[in-house]
């Protein structure tokens, strides 16, 4: 059996969620914030038997965009930081972790 953490944004968490219930996964969605752009975005736990990780790859994959994000860049004046410009990041689509479960139990 296999844990998937899928980290997908925001803007694309309710397409994956429901293809993947619609397909018989049963997730997890958590609220969670990337460190770096300090955005919302949800992460999914995901448990499946192994031959079942491709099928749960391929839906998160088809509704995850690639997109392009701006972040402001911060020069400090005095106490303050202000902003003097942006940069293009590249997010996305999807950042999956696949773990091994040891024992799965369901009370
Ligand atoms: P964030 O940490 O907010 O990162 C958003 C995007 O910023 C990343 O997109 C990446 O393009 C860039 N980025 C992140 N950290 C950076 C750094 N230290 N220096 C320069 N650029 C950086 P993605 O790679 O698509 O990641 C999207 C979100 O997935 C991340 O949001 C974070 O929540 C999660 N994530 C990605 N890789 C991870 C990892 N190795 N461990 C844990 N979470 C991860």
């Amino acid at each position: 059996m296999k844990l998937l953490l899928a980290i997908v944004n925001n803007d694309d968490a309710h397409f994956v969620n429901t293809c993947l219930t619609s397909e018989g996964f049963h997730v997890t969605k958590i609220s969670s914030t990337g460190g770096f752009l300090m955005n919302g975005n949800s992460t999914f736990i995901i448990g499946i038997e192994d031959d079942q990780v491709d099928a749960a790859l391929e839906v998160i994959k088809r509704n995850s965009q690639k997109r392009q994000m701006n972040m402001p860049t911060l020069e400090h004046g005095g106490s303050a930081r202000i902003a003097n410009g942006t940069n293009v990041i590249n997010v996305g689509g999807a950042t999956v972790f696949i773990l091994g479960v040891e024992k799965y139990i369901h009370l």
